[in-house]
């Protein structure tokens, strides 16, 4: 059964994500759940490289967009307590998943995903909302680790000015926090958050899937809205490419 996070869980997790961007819930995922959804997604990547094997893990990695759609038997885990629950208590509001998707990396990737945040809106808006807009969450499956190769973040509060950006996005930031978290857990991070991740020292494929996630009363639009979008773009081509 996924994890439910009691009540005094949920607050502590909230208070961390206010006070320094992100929140981790442990082991949201039995080892039987984890089991199922890295069967889930070891199928969907053989499903990709079916289509194209060359150089597939290069640069930032094998991505697939818009996972709600491209398997939908993965839903279970995007509308779970885990999930959707505590995401809408995050927000305060209903949720929608904006962007959906998977990250396979191996020796082949590069060793590093470069700083970068999911804000994209306006700066000064930072300093006056009154709730979260959107959250981004990230689920380990072999755990984020110096062995699986592990996510780093920038902390920030709230209601910090945005982040100075790197001059060079691949190099290390004084007050970098590399995020440790045991195999099945959800880093649950600020739009805001400026964060990357490197490889580990593991030749193992790292799993990484996730996605973004924004409030209903937030209409505001983003760059990284792609999950209905390239879904309907998919069907599209499906039906003009069938043979006839
Ligand atoms: O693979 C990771 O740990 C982080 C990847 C990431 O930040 C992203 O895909 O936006
Ligand atoms: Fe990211």
């Amino acid at each position: 059964m996924a994890r439910h996070p009691s009540r005094s869980e949920t607050e502590r997790l909230i208070s961390d994500l206010r006070a320094r961007g992100f929140c981790v819930l442990e082991e949201a995922w039995s080892p039987e759940e984890g089991g199922r959804i890295h069967g889930l997604l070891d199928r969907l990547l053989e499903k990709v490289l079916d289509r194209d094997r060359t150089g597939a893990f290069a640069g930032f990695g094998c991505k697939l967009l818009s996972l709600r759609h491209e398997e939908p038997a993965m839903r279970d885990y995007f509308d779970s307590p885990t999930v959707r629950g505590f995401l809408e208590e995050v927000l305060e509001d209903e949720v929608s998943f904006r962007m959906t998707g998977v990250r396979w990396s191996t020796v082949d990737s590069d060793p590093r995903v470069i700083w970068h945040d999911h804000y994209y809106w306006d700066p000064d808006l930072l300093s006056r909302r009154e709730r979260f807009e959107r959250i981004a969450f990230n689920c380990y499956l072999d755990g984020s680790s110096q062995e699986s190769g592990p996510l780093i973040v920038s902390p920030r509060a709230f209601h910090d000015p945005a982040h100075a950006p790197s001059a060079d996005v691949h190099a290390p930031r004084p007050e970098e926090i590399e995020v440790e978290v045991p195999p099945r857990s959800i880093v649950f991070m600020d739009s805001a958050l400026y964060h990357c991740a490197r490889t580990g020292m593991s030749a193992n494929l790292r799993t990484m899937w996730g996605g973004q996630a924004q409030a209903r009363s937030c209409t505001r639009a983003h760059p990284e809205d792609t999950d209905g979008v390239l879904a309907a773009v998919r069907a599209w081509k499906r039906r003009h490419e069938s043979p006839r």
